[in-house]
């Protein structure tokens, strides 16, 4: 029975396809050719389009160890409050919006558009996918919890400052010392000082582990000397905000000065 009707639906195939090449075979090649020209220039049109589209970038990447404050911070920018609560999302939050503190401002302000990656390692892969619509990264570092993180901080950062699309980009990176409402929380000189020191270790354990490393594409400041941030390619500068207080002037501002209003 299977069998049957499989055989039916192959002799429809054949037919149509016979049908199909009768037709092509009587239309006149002039014609033919316009055809084929037609939707080769619709596809290149539409390859074109979207290859303009990721190159106007103007996404901002919140990135960071899990529980940094990305996301408390995502929804301070967009709404001016912070969602409290809010579930440890899996998925990367984005959005395409006017700043909140801007909304009250006259005239028409371009929107930004800001991503919340998810800091877990295993869904760090999408970060790639955004890298090429970024036009800044802000690397959240919680600055009270600092020293217990420091380490996985620094291999996240370093992997950052690797990639070959943000060196050749120069896509610039802002360490934001997040959670400075808390007295305990460290400084900002402090948190980039034991960052660099702590860059400085793993560049020489990864450079001495293999050469043709390829996840990361390149190598990190200038050999024989002491790593440090102005070293990089990119410009790399220091902040401090506090997502649960609404302190982010600092955070705007480099918003700003990537995607233009
Ligand atoms: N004290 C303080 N806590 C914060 C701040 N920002 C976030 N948190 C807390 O840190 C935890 C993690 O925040 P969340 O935004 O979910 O971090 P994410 O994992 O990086 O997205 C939550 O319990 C927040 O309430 C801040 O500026 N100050
Ligand atoms: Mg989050």
């Amino acid at each position: 029975m299977d069998k049957e009707k499989l055989e039916e639906v192959k002799i429809q195939l054949q037919q149509w396809l016979n049908e199909a090449q009768e037709f092509v075979r009587e239309i006149p090649p002039p014609q033919l050719y316009a055809a084929i020209g037609v939707v080769l220039f619709t596809v290149l049109f539409f390859l074109i389009i979207r290859l303009f589209k990721r190159r106007s970038s103007n996404a901002i990447l919140l990135t960071g160890l899990s529980g940094s404050g990305k996301t408390v911070l995502f929804y301070q920018l967009r709404d001016g409050s912070s969602h409290q609560g809010t579930v440890t999302s899996m998925e990367p939050n984005e959005g395409t919006f006017v700043l909140h503190s801007e909304t009250s401002k006259k005239g028409k302000i371009k929107p930004v558009h800001i991503v919340d990656v998810p800091g877990h390692s295993r869904l760090r892969p999408k970060l790639d996918e955004f890298l090429a619509q970024a036009a800044g990264i802000v690397f959240v570092v919680d600055a009270v919890e600092f020293l217990p993180n420091v380490r996985a901080a620094s291999e996240y950062l370093y992997d950052i400052l690797t990639k070959a699309s943000v060196v050749k980009k120069k896509i610039p990176l802002l360490i934001l010392c997040n959670k400075v409402d808390k007295v305990t929380a460290h400084t900002k000189d402090f948190i980039r000082r034991q960052l660099e020191k702590e860059i400085d270790k793993l560049r020489a354990s990864r450079t001495a582990l293999s050469s043709a490393d390829i996840t990361n594409e390149f190598s990190l400041g200038v050999p024989g000397e002491a790593f440090a941030f102005s070293q990089c390619q990119n410009k790399v500068t220091v902040a401090e905000a506090s997502g649960l207080t609404s302190d982010i002037a600092q955070l705007e501002q480099f918003i700003r000065e990537h995607v233009k209003a």
